[in-house]
C-alpha cells in the first residue's frame, strides 16, 4: 500500500465533485511508460472514485482528464500551456475549458514527466484537493535523485532494520517479484529516478556476467518508471574477478579492464546509470593502496563510463586511524585540494555532516567549498543512529535543517540546498542520495512511520527547498486519512520527533556516544576499541573539568574548514547555537547556558525533555485510535512504548556516566534514574 493505497474516497461531496469532473480519460498512445500511466490511472481512479473510467478519444463530450506530451496536444490546447519553464521530467497540470467540457490537462516534454504528473494528480485526489484553477508547473531541481541500498548479495542489509533485501538474486532474472514493480511505482510517485541496488561495501561479483543478467532484469522492470540502475564498484574488482595482479588506477591493463567492463555493462543495460564507489574508507580497497589519490580513482572510472554517458559517484566518507586528532577533518583535506580536477561525469557524494549520520550534526564543511566540482548529498534514510526502525523519528525535518544551513561560501544565503541543486556555482550535474530503509517487511520499512522518511527523501530530492511540514501533511493524508482530527496532531508529533531523539540521545552537540558496532543504545563509556576514533570517549571527551570536543583553534581546529562567517559564529560562545555547543567546544560543567543554568543542569533537563516528548507522542497517539486501523494503531503503540523505555535508558545511562566526572547532583527537573 504505502502512500499509494488508493482507498475509496468516503466523503460524498468530494467524491461526487470528482466524478463529475472526471468523466473520461484521454491518454496519448505510446510506449512502456504510457502503458504504466494507463495502469496507474485505472487502478488509482478506479479505487479512489470507485468507477471504471473509460479511455476516450479527444473531442467527445464530457469533462476529461487529458494526459499527453505538449507537442502532441491539439494546437488550441498547446497554446494554453506555458511550457517555457518546463524542464526534462517536469510537468504541468492545468484546467482548460473547451467546447465539450472542462478538462484537466497533464502535459510534459517527455513520457516520464507525464508519469510524474500523473502521480501528482492522483495525490491531489488522495488529499481531497479541488480540481479547479490548477496551475501546477513542476520540474525537478536536482538531476540524480536516488536510493542507495546497502544490500548484500546474500540478502542481508548493512544497517537495514526492515527485514532482508527485496532483491532475490537467487530467482532473478526469471522471476519478477511484484515488489520490484511496486518499488518502482513508489519511487516514481515521489520523483526518485535512480537506485544503486548493492552495498557500498561492495562485492565484485555483482559485476560478473552471471549477476549482470539479474541486474538487467531489474533495470527492465524499472525503466518504464524512469528509474535507472547504478552499481557499486569494488575498486579491487580487476584483481578479484578480472584476474589482474593489481588494481592500480594508472596501470594500463587496469584502465583497459574498466573500459571493457563498462562496455560490457552497457551492452546488457543500455541506460545503466553508473558507479557508486566507497574507496579507502573503513578498510575498503582504493587508489591509495597504490599510492594514488581519490582523484586518480574517480577519473579512471569516469573515463570508462564517459562514452556511455555514465557517471561516477565517489564517496567522501573517508577517515583513518592515521590522523587521530579529528576524524571530522579528513574528507575536506583529501578532496578540496583537487577541486576542478575531476572529470565532468564525477560527482563527489558527501554525507550531510562531517562525522556520520548522527541525530544532529552541523553541515559538512565540503558543501560550498568545491565550487568547481559537483557535490551530491548523501542522507541516511535508514536509522542507524536514530533508534533503527523502532523509534519514531521523522527524518525530513533533519534533512530540511541541513539543506537550509547557510555555508556563506558566496555570502549570506549560500544554502546547502543551493550547492545541491547546483545554483550556487552553476553546476551542470546535480544529485541527492538516500541510504534506503526498505526491506522485506510486510510494510517495507519496519516502523509504519519509516515510510514517511522514504517519501520525504524523494520529495526533497525533487525540491530541496520544500518544507518538511508540508511533506508530512501529504504523506499522512495519502497514507492514513484526511481527517483533520488526525492530520493536525500527528503532523505535530512527527515534526517534534526529531528534536525529541536529539534530546534523549545527543543533546547540546554531543555525538557518537552510541554503543559499539550496532550503534543501538548508549555507550559513552566505551574506550577499548582498536581504533581511537571508534571510541565514544574520543567524541565527548568528558573529564573532571567539563565535556565536549574542542574544534576551535585551541583544539583540532576543524572549524577552519568552514567559511569565515561560519567559523566565527561557531567559535564564539556567544553566537554558537547551543545545539552545537559540545560539537565545537569543551566547556566546564558549571558553564552558564543562555537560560542561566549550568551546563550540567542543562544536559539533565534536555535528557528529561526527550523522555517527556516521547510521553507526549504516546498521549497523542492514544487519541488517534478512532482514525487508524487496528493493526497500525497497535504497532505504533508498541513501538512508542519501546521508544519511551529506551529514551529513559539513554537519559539514565548517559547522566549516570557523566556524573562520574561532573560529581554534581541531578537537576531538580530530572526524574530519578530508573
Ligand atoms: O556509518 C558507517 C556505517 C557503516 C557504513 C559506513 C559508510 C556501509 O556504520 O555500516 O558502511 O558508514 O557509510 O560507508
Amino acid at each position: 500500500g504505502l502512500w499509494l493505497d488508493y482507498t475509496k474516497i468516503k466523503d460524498k461531496v468530494v467524491l461526487e465533485g470528482y466524478r463529475s469532473q472526471l468523466q473520461g480519460i484521454y491518454l496519448e498512445e505510446g510506449g512502456a511508460t504510457l502503458k504504466v500511466i494507463g495502469e496507474e490511472l485505472t487502478m488509482g481512479l478506479g479505487t479512489l472514485l470507485d468507477t471504471n473510467l473509460k479511455f476516450n478519444a479527444l473531442g467527445g463530450d464530457g469533462n476529461m482528464l487529458i494526459v499527453s506530451k505538449y507537442m502532441n496536444l491539439p494546437k488550441n490546447l498547446t497554446e494554453k500551456m506555458e511550457v517555457d519553464d518546463l524542464k526534462k521530467e517536469g510537468y504541468i497540470i492545468k484546467n482548460v475549458d473547451m467546447e465539450g467540457g472542462s478538462h484537466v490537462v497533464i502535459t510534459a516534454r517527455d513520457d516520464i514527466g507525464l508519469l510524474y504528473g500523473t502521480f501528482h494528480f492522483l495525490r491531489l485526489l488522495q488529499m481531497h484537493k479541488p480540481l479547479k484553477n490548477l496551475e501546477i508547473v513542476e520540474s525537478p531541481k536536482v538531476d540524480i535523485r536516488m536510493l542507495n541500498h546497502w544490500d548484500n548479495l546474500d540478502r542481508t542489509i548493512e544497517r537495514g532494520y526492515s527485514g532482508f533485501s527485496i532483491w532475490n538474486w537467487q530467482t532473478l532474472p526469471d522471476y519478477i517479484d511484484q515488489r520490484y514493480i511496486d518499488y518502482a511505482r513508489a519511487n516514481a510517485s515521489v520523483g526518485i529516478n535512480g537506485t544503486a541496488v548493492t552495498s557500498v561495501n561492495a562485492n565484485a561479483l555483482i559485476l560478473t556476467p552471471h549477476y549482470l543478467e539479474k541486474v538487467k532484469a531489474l533495470a527492465d522492470v524499472f525503466r518504464p518508471y524512469g528509474l535507472k540502475v547504478y552499481l557499486t564498484a569494488r575498486f579491487s574488482a580487476p584483481i578479484e574477478i578480472g584476474g589482474l595482479k593489481t588494481a592500480d588506477p594508472l596501470d594500463a591493463k587496469v584502465i583497459q579492464w574498466w573500459k571493457n567492463k563498462a562496455d560490457e555493462i552497457y551492452s546488457i543495460i543500455p541506460d545503466f546509470g553508473g558507479f557508486l564507489v566507497k574507496a579507502n574508507s573503513e578498510g575498503q580497497p582504493g587508489p591509495q593502496n597504490y599510492g594514488r589519490t581519490h582523484l586518480d580513482g574517480a577519473n579512471l572510472l569516469a573515463d570508462a563510463l564517459a562514452p556511455h554517458n555514465g557517471v561516477v559517484m565517489w564517496r567522501a566518507f573517508v577517515y583513518s586511524e592515521h590522523d587521530p586528532t579529528d576524524r571530522a577533518k579528513q574528507a575536506y583535506n583529501e578532496f578540496v585540494p583537487d577541486d576542478g580536477k575531476y572529470r565532468e561525469n564525477v560527482l563527489i557524494q558527501v554525507k550531510n555532516g562531517p562525522i556520520d549520520f548522527q541525530p544532529r550534526e552541523p553541515f559538512h564543511p565540503m558543501f560550498g567549498a568545491m565550487p568547481n566540482t559537483p557535490l551530491m548529498m548523501e542522507f541516511q534514510i535508514t536509522k542507524e543512529y536514530l533508534g533503527f526502525a523502532t523509534h519514531l523519528v521523522y527524518l525530513p525535518k533533519l534533512f530540511e535543517e541541513v539543506l537550509k544551513s547557510d555555508t556563506y561560501r558566496k555570502g549570506k544565503g549560500s544554502l546547502v540546498a543551493k550547492v545541491i541543486d547546483g545554483s550556487l556555482n552553476h553546476k551542470k550535474l546535480t544529485g541527492m542520495a538516500g541510504v534506503s530503509n526498505i526491506g522485506t517487511d510486510f510494510n517495507w520499512t519496519g516502523h509504519p512511520f519509516g515510510q514517511a522518511d522514504w517519501y520525504g527523501f524523494g520529495r526533497l530530492a525533487w525540491n530541496p527547498y520544500m518544507d518538511s511540514k508540508d511533506i508530512a501533511d501529504e504523506w499522512l493524508r495519502c497514507t492514513f486519512t484526511n481527517d483533520e482530527h488526525f492530520v493536525g496532531p500527528v503532523k505535530k508529533m512527527m515534526m517534534e520527533s526529531r528534536e525529541a531523539v536529539v534530546n534523549y540521545m545527543d543533546p547540546l552537540g554531543l555525538h557518537h556516544i552510541f554503543d559499539t558496532g550496532h550503534h543501538y543504545g548508549p555507550g559513552p563509556w566505551v574506550d577499548n576499541l582498536s581504533r581511537p576514533e571508534w571510541n565514544p570517549v574520543y567524541y565527548h571527551k568528558a573529564d573532571s573539568l567539563g565535556i565536549g570536543f574542542d574544534r576551535t583553534k585551541t583544539g583540532s581546529d576543524a572549524l577552519f574548514q568552514y567559511a569565515p562567517e561560519v567559523q566565527k559564529m561557531f567559535t564564539d560562545l556567544e553566537t554558537c547555537p547551543e545545539e552545537y555547543l559540545l560539537w565545537f567546544h569543551h566547556v566546564p560543567w558549571d558553564y552558564r547556558l543562555k537560560n542561566g543554568r549550568t551546563l550540567w543542569d542543562g544536559l539533565g533537563i534536555k535528557y528529561q525533555k526527550g523522555v517527556d516528548q516521547v510521553r507526549e507522542m504516546i498521549a497523542t497517539w492514544e487519541q488517534m485510535k478512532p482514525y487508524v486501523d487496528d493493526l497500525r494503531y497497535k504497532q505504533v503503540t508498541m513501538l512508542l512504548n519501546i521508544q519511551l523505555k529506551e529514551a529513559k535508558w539513554w537519559r539514565d545511562a548517559c547522566m549516570l556516566y557523566f556524573q562520574t566526572f561532573s560529581k554534581m547532583d541531578f537537576p531538580k527537573e530530572m526524574e530519578a534514574p530508573e
